[in-house]
């Protein structure tokens, strides 16, 4: 059934029929959008919407995340051949319709005009009915993607997966930082802290504001699926967003990023994490600070790509 639809089937991207279903054009081949889904501005029928936010000018150290959406897209080629692992057979792809809308535009000389674009840009997608995983891009989009998310549901349980809590003190609003992004989120009210979490976290962290931290060592010692049950207890049935910086993970699984530390969680942990997930109220969800000049064999992306993919099926067990 497969090969022989892969002699017939190229860029799907532009040309499928359907916003459900697999995808068995060659992997190697063709117009990548994510997942192979229909590339298109037109979210009507939607389900669930991917979007590309390629902005990397807010980070300490190394650029080069503006690639990241292009990356992962290209890394996703292999996965919606079948269902994915570890879910009990269920297939987001096919039960239901997700389109790829492309990057969001913007002037890159403009940065002081980004956020409020980021906003408008999410609460449209939201606004047409979609829920929305989004590709990055550095942490500093995750701020405007909480406003429009938190315009609709009311304060977020935030789960992050980061070597790094981004809770820098910025009272300066006029400032776009990668490292303070969650300090913000906690201060205008967008994240309800009594249910939020970090997770994988290996730096210094002066103040927690009040979210949960588990870090590194935690889910090494304890292993992921006991982290997972306690995210699951915290969260409880609010509405969730989850936020994914790449760096989470061990320079071993994912060295294209830009702010690397050692002693991270592995891709094992990572997906065990995820998958132990299942059941929470996931509204949205980011991949962030995958950067692919810092990659190699496309590891990050890859790693980024399967990620997104366990979003996808976090926010469709609930809805199956
Ligand atoms: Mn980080």
């Amino acid at each position: 059934m497969a090969l022989e639809d892969a002699k017939n089937e190229v860029d799907g991207a532009f040309g499928r029929a359907d916003l459900k279903g697999l995808a068995f054009e060659n992997a190697f081949s063709g117009a990548t959008s994510f997942l192979r889904r229909r590339y298109t501005k037109d979210l009507s029928g939607v389900d669930l919407a991917i979007t590309g936010i390629p902005f990397d000018q807010a980070v300490t150290h190394r650029p080069g995340t503006r690639f990241g959406p292009r990356a992962i897209r290209e890394a996703s080629t292999l996965q919606p051949f079948d269902p994915p692992y570890g879910w009990d057979g269920f297939s987001p792809l096919e039960r239901f319709a997700i389109a790829d809308c492309g990057d969001m535009a913007f002037d890159y000389a403009h940065t002081a005009d980004l956020p409020a674009r980021i906003e408008a840009h999410v609460a449209a997608i939201l606004k047409a009915g979609a829920g929305l995983i989004t590709l990055g891009g550095d942490h500093s989009i995750t701020l405007p993607i909480l406003r429009a998310h938190a315009a609709k549901h009311g304060p977020l349980a935030l789960i992050q997966v980061d070597a790094h809590t981004d809770t820098w003190v910025d009272d300066d609003p006029s400032r776009i930082d990668h490292g303070t992004f969650c300090y913000t989120a906690v201060k205008e009210g967008l994240i309800d802290v009594a249910r939020s979490a970090h997770v994988g976290i290996r730096t210094v962290v002066e103040d927690n504001l009040g979210i949960r931290i588990h870090d590194a060592a935690e889910v090494h010692a304890r292993g992921a699926l006991a982290v997972a049950a306690d995210l699951k207890a915290r969260v409880e049935d609010r509405p969730v967003y989850l936020s994914f910086d790449i760096d989470g993970l061990d320079p071993a699984f994912a060295p294209g990023t830009g702010t690397p530390v050692w002693g991270g969680l592995s891709s094992a942990q990572a997906a065990a994490l995820l998958r132990g997930l299942a059941g929470i109220n996931l509204v949205g969800g980011d991949v962030v600070e995958v950067s692919p000049p810092y990659d190699h064999a496309a590891i990050t992306a890859v790693a980024a790509a399967h990620v997104a993919m366990e979003m996808i099926c976090l926010w469709g067990w609930t809805r199956r």
